[in-house]
């Protein structure tokens, strides 16, 4: 079973249909509605982040971050992968973005990395790492694109760890000077920002389950790292408000649809219990509604320890919009003995749906359901969904790669968002995860989320059927 599952859910062709053309081949696969339907006020795009695509983990001046550490520390690591190389991004920055700009794409989300910038975490700059986003932000604008700006996908700089991490109350201050630093360079130039990539995600992985950087385990780690991270998430905010002109400013939230095990009241209150767990801890503070304490007493004395007079408000902030990323949905069953959560997750394989490479059920209607429950913050002004995708064996025949579960998953999805948007719900966009084939974190090179398919031996790219399928769509055909 995949490690992620608990979180991130919480995440054919017939025989001779190979032979065919690809343009022939994605037409067969025609989804069921058109880009209009969406209208034009539609944000489509396409995600990735730096630690997964860029490589040069040590090149022009970078410093070390926690996933080079974790990925350098034996036994963390699926088929001892790093992100030392990976898509090599970093020197193939321009051909990679005049591909994308061939499928199509309209935006280009993307994350910085904050070690390459300030080696350090905080002080002294990297003018290589500076001027590295430069290229890669005029390059997107100079193909026509759009950059969405991520200012933390995860990769924090092992200096700051070293002084605690997130843990650290003061990594509210180093954020901030980081932030201040990079919307002020680049502010005249993106408009659209995101301030964190999926803080629960993050948060719990690396300091609950401690199966990503930094490899911590606790509940009273994970508390005061929660803590920080959501401080930062509504400073960020008002750090890019207060630099960009014109800003577009969210954060992204990983959320898992949570259906209960049995329509009883017990299976119930656990869903409730396991739902503000996964989806609340992050997002009901920014709207000033503090924290689920209701379903969740235990996160109360945790969270006593580390709150201080006044964080209450500071951790509001009014978003444009708010990123949504679920791909999959989850079941837990009450099971007292737990500790905190007193619930077991349910094995997804006995649910009769299919699953992807990850171990994720696919269920499309997980995305529809989770908008439907950020809709109903009033708070929330505007929902993106700012990642959906999956992992699936591709099927690689010379200049063709056959993936046409990715593709079905994509249009099934996509479908229920435009059921949401249909409905009147305040969703007004869908990225990809992922552009490319990349480094899946502990999961390592084996599953492909892109599309467009990656050799890791040799980086020769090639655009899936389902890469096709997108480009054709956003065309219009
Ligand atoms: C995450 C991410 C991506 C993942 C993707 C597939 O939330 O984990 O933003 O980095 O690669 O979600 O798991």
């Amino acid at each position: 079973m995949n490690r992620r599952n608990f979180l991130k859910t919480a995440g054919a062709a017939g025989a001779g249909l190979f032979l065919m053309p690809n343009t022939l081949y994605s037409a067969l696969q025609n989804s069921p509605y058109t880009r209009a339907d969406f209208g034009p006020d539609w944000q489509w795009g396409v995600a990735t982040a730096a630690y997964q695509i860029e490589g040069a983990w040590n090149e022009d001046g970078k410093g070390e971050s926690i996933w080079d550490r974790f990925s350098h520390t034996k036994g963390k690591i699926k088929g001892k992968d790093t992100g030392d190389v990976a898509c090599d991004f970093y020197h193939r920055y321009p051909q990679d973005l005049e591909l994308m700009a061939r499928l199509n794409i309209p935006n280009n989300r993307f994350s910085l990395s904050w070690s390459r910038i300030l080696p350090e975490g905080t002080g002294k700059v990297n003018p290589k790492g500076i001027d590295f986003y430069h290229k890669v932000i005029d390059k997107t604008l100079e193909l026509g694109m759009e950059p969405w700006v991520t200012i933390f996908h995860w990769d924090l700089p092992q200096a700051l760890q070293d002084k605690g991490g997130w843990m650290n109350r003061e990594s509210i201050g180093w954020f901030s000077e980081y932030a201040n630093l990079v919307t002020r360079e680049y502010g005249d130039k993106v408009k659209n920002w995101m301030v964190l990539n999926e803080p629960m995600a993050f948060v719990s992985l690396g300091h609950l389950l401690g199966w990503h950087a930094p490899g911590k385990k606790g509940f009273g780690k994970f508390t005061a790292a929660a803590h920080h991270a959501s401080m930062v998430q509504a400073e960020g905010g008002r750090i890019v408000r207060a630099n960009v002109s014109n800003a577009n400013v969210g954060t992204t939230q990983s959320v898992s649809f949570v259906d209960p095990y049995k329509d009883k009241p017990g299976q119930q209150k656990t869903a409730r219990r396991l739902d503000a767990m996964l989806n609340r801890i992050f997002i009901e503070p920014s709207l000033g509604l503090g924290y689920p304490f209701e379903e969740l007493p235990y996160l109360q004395k945790k969270i006593d320890k580390v709150i201080q007079p006044g964080d209450l408000d500071k951790l509001k902030f009014d978003f444009d919009f708010i990123g949504l990323q679920t791909y999959s949905r989850e079941v837990f069953r009450h099971v007292p003995i737990v500790p905190v959560i007193h619930a077991l997750r349910q094995s997804p394989k006995k649910r009769g749906h299919e699953l992807t490479e990850m171990g994720w059920e696919v269920y499309p209607e997980a995305i529809y359901q989770t908008l439907k429950k950020f809709n109903a913050y009033p708070g929330v002004k505007k929902i993106i969904v700012t990642e959906n995708g999956a992992a699936f064996p591709d099927k690689v025949e010379g200049d063709q790669v056959h993936d046409a579960k990715r593709t079905q998953f994509i249009q099934d999805y996509l479908g229920q968002v435009l059921r949401a948007k249909q409905e009147g719900m305040r969703v007004g966009g869908y990225f990809v995860w992922s552009f490319m084939d990349n480094f899946e974190w502990a999961e390592g090179y084996k599953p492909r989320f892109g599309l467009v398919h990656v050799d890791f031996e040799t980086q020769k790219r090639t655009v899936k059927d389902s890469g096709i399928w997108y480009r054709d769509f956003l065309a219009g055909k």
